[in-house]
């Protein structure tokens, strides 16, 4: 016999979880593996938060529920990840909002730019009714919701001059998540927007088939964006949540005690990640600069140029989005600023 067909015996013949299975479902005799994939890397607080996940559904299943972690857009960017969610091809994954926007329009409201001015208002928002709600809305779409997770506050990079007001915008080609909203506020802003796939990024940059991008300092930093850009600023234009999602029909499969231990875990996860990312955030931008990138302040009344730029673009999508969710959102930012 060649040592590979006895691999494969031994494989095969591991189903050892079923001696001690008296169980609910039929279904769950020989445990169960959620695949999880994400798209940056395995220094970034999105896969510290992915381990953490993994930690408690383990010791609370007893080992029923295998997680198995892959990060750096093994398994796909945050789009393809969310279809093999849809098709049962794999079980996790945590995406921006704005990617979602392609399945649930509604998402896109993250995507109004400026509408958060703080972690603690997207905190509250993000727990209150309305964002809840739109998490429900993934049912239809085959996906489970189970907590918001964070992202961040965007800002801009590029290889090609400071950006420090509206004006030098003008002519720049940024790389865009795949969302509407996002590209046609770049286009407001005077820039030279292109979709395009996270885990295709870098290599543009690198080749010069972008100036550049936005996103949060530490994906900026943890993602080594400094070797091929020279230019930040804060502009701070968008806070992306991360969703974490589920595929429906796993989901659906679970025993009701495992979807409450799937559930609970997603968000105790959640508060880790969102932790580690603060102080990522708060951290990196030194870094940024010590790697040798110049770093240039937005004021106030430049931003206000921005603001203002952009109001067109977000009447324009209010009834692609939902007007409801739209009001519903901007109450829930003017409540929790007024506290
Ligand atoms: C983007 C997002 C991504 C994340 C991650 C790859 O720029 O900010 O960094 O959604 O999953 O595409």
């Amino acid at each position: 016999v060649s040592l590979l067909a006895l691999v494969l015996v031994a494989c095969g013949g591991s189903d050892d979880g079923d001696q001690n299975g008296e169980n609910e479902s039929a279904s769950d005799g020989d445990g169960k593996t959620i695949r999880a994939g994400i798209g940056l890397n395995q220094d970034h607080p999105q896969y510290k938060g992915l381990l953490k996940f993994k930690e408690i559904v383990e010791e609370e299943t007893d080992g029923e529920i295998t997680v198995e972690t892959y990060h750096s857009g093994q398994l796909g960017d945050d789009r393809s990840m969310t279809e093999a969610l849809q098709l049962g091809n794999q079980e996790v994954t945590v995406p921006s909002t704005a990617p979602i926007a392609n399945f649930v329009p509604e998402f896109s409201v993250f995507d109004i730019p400026f509408l958060f001015p703080s972690e603690d208002v997207a905190d509250e928002v993000l727990q209150g009714e309305v964002a809840q709600g739109l998490l429900d809305k993934l049912e239809e779409e085959d996906l489970v919701g189970l907590a918001y997770w964070e992202n961040g506050f965007r800002d801009l990079t590029n290889s090609e001059r400071p950006v420090e007001s509206i004006e030098d915008f003008e002519g720049l080609d940024i790389r865009t998540m795949e969302n509407d909203l996002h590209l046609e506020a770049f286009k407001a802003l005077g820039a030279n927007p292109t979709p395009m796939a996270f885990t295709e990024l870098f290599t543009a940059m690198q080749q010069g088939t972008v100036d550049g991008q936005e996103n949060p300092y530490a994906t900026i930093y943890l993602e080594n964006f400094y070797e091929v850009q020279d230019y930040v600023s804060n502009t701070h234009h968008v806070y992306s949540p991360f969703v974490f999602l589920m595929g429906k029909q796993f989901y659906d499969g679970l025993t009701e005690e495992q979807q409450q231990i799937v559930s609970d875990a997603a968000k105790e996860a959640g508060q880790h990640q969102i932790k580690l990312n603060r102080e990522a955030n708060a951290t990196y931008l030194e870094n940024l600069q010590e790697e040798g990138m110049e770093y240039t302040e937005i004021s106030d009344e430049n931003r206000q140029e921005m603001v203002d730029a952009v109001q067109p673009v977000i009447e324009d999508f209010k009834d692609q989005i939902g007007p409801d969710v739209v009001d519903g959102i901007m109450e829930a930012v003017e409540k929790a600023q007024a506290e």
